[in-house]
């Protein structure tokens, strides 16, 4: 899968400090990598609606731990996926009489093109769920020889010509932990995998929580070969799975997404990581949920907003990251035009005040910056030390010569904000 360009990095004086971060599984905030190579995935789009501001806002989140490592001087391997074959795709487009495949290619073009426009680093690997299905089979089968996975049998009229081959599910209580939620019963936990794409009900798994690895061929559905599994498609979590085991291996610092994805999906990717012989991620990081008008962004509601219409509306992509990053990445918010309209004014603001060639020092701001950022990506906190040189330069002035520069550079290279 081809990436997007890479934004220009500009120099910058100095180095950045090591980065906290806090870790979902334990609540710690630790260290995110200890280097010199930091490794990260962060779980990409499923390629339908994109790319709306609640994705927008999760990528730029660990867009500025890949800048805040890259300025500690870490070099990083960065992974990411797009799952171009899943049941919200393909319920979309049949939905809509649209080829699955046209609506994939056609929303991953769009939201590579998003992340241009918001100047996310991309990452060095990306790999489709359809281009990836050779090494998913491979997995899966070593899954099975292990006796960590088992076939569950067909409905009739699923598996093609050889519907003896079941659906492959792997065995969570292999895992000790996997599925036990803080704070959720038992039920509560099942209830909420269905609405994330599981299927407790199905017949014949060993438990309700059983992930599947590998469906098999059903009418009117995409399949491949899957050679000793027969036809089929892959599941979603051991895609996440393979993709990082190809990229980073199966033991690496950083996996991230939205708090959505926290269970089943990154508790899931990482059992089977940990089933396949490596540790997977050593920290599970998340990001809020945006919302509009009261209610969660999400494709299945519908309550979008794309940054795709708000660049055809000729809003400066820049005011949409500075008006993601005015919020911290943990926290839950709401997409107002108030949020936006404020992100324009302060754009403005900083715009105006490294307009001229001199101006208040600036290595100090560049320093609160580089330790908010270091702190728990603490954007809002970096965003109010640039406000206050600004404020400072707009209203005092200063002498000294290419601080303007040096504090735009700086604000470009740690934030992505282009000035
Ligand atoms: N393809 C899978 C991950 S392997 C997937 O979840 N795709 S997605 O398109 O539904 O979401 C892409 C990313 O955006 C995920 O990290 C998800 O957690 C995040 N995301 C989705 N909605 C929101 C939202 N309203 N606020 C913040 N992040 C969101
Ligand atoms: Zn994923």
């Amino acid at each position: 899968m081809l990436t997007w360009p890479a934004p220009f990095l500009p120099a910058i004086p100095g180095t950045g400090f090591p980065v906290h971060l806090h870790d979902s599984v334990t609540g710690r905030r630790v260290l995110a990598s200890a280097g010199p190579v930091a490794t990260m995935y962060v779980c990409g789009i499923t390629p339908y609606d994109a790319t709306h501001l609640g994705h927008a806002s999760t990528y730029i989140a660990f867009d500025l731990l890949h800048r805040a490592w890259l300025d500690a001087g870490l070099t990083v391997h960065y992974a990411s996926n797009v799952t171009d074959v899943d049941d919200p795709l393909l319920e979309r487009a049949s939905a809509t009489g649209t080829d699955w495949r046209s609506l994939a290619t056609e929303q991953t073009a769009l939201f590579a093109e998003d992340m241009t426009a918001l100047a996310v680093l991309p990452p060095h690997t990306y790999l489709g769920a359809v281009e990836t299905i050779p090494t998913v089979v491979t997995t899966v089968q070593r899954l099975l020889d292990a006796g960590l996975a088992y076939r569950v049998p067909l409905e009739d009229g699923a598996g093609g010509d050889h519907p003896e081959l079941g659906d492959v599910y792997a065995d969570v209580t292999i895992d000790p932990g996997t599925g036990s939620l803080e704070g959720l019963t038992h039920d509560e936990t099942v209830a909420l995998f269905a609405e994330r794409g599981g299927d407790p009900q199905r017949a014949g798994k060993r438990d309700p929580l059983d992930p599947a690895l590998w469906r098999r061929e059903r009418p009117g559905e995409p399949s491949w070969d899957g050679g000793a599994l027969g036809t089929g498609r892959p599941g979603w979590h051991i895609e996440c799975t393979v993709i990082a085991e190809r990229s980073l291996g199966l033991s690496f610092d950083v996996q991230a997404g939205g708090r959505d994805l926290c269970f089943p999906h990154h508790e899931m990717s990482a059992a089977h990581c940990r089933a396949l012989g490596g540790h997977g991620p050593r920290i599970q990081a998340h990001a809020g949920m945006v919302a509009l008008d009261g209610t969660k962004m999400s494709k299945s509601l519908g309550n979008l907003v794309l940054v795709s219409r708000l660049r055809e509306r000729g809003i400066d992509p820049m005011a949409v990251r500075l008006a993601v990053l005015a919020h911290h990445y943990r926290s839950d918010w709401e997409w107002t035009d108030e949020v936006l309209a404020s992100a324009v004014a302060r754009l403005d603001r900083w715009r105006s005040a490294v307009s001229g060639n001199g101006g208040p020092d600036a290595l100090p701001t560049v320093e609160e910056i580089r330790r908010a950022l270091a702190d728990d990506l603490d954007a809002p906190a970096a965003l109010r030390a640039v406000d206050a040189w600004a404020d400072a330069s707009l209203s005092l002035g200063g002498t000294v010569e290419g601080a303007p520069g040096v504090l735009s550079r700086s604000v470009d290279a740690l934030l992505g904000i282009r000035l």
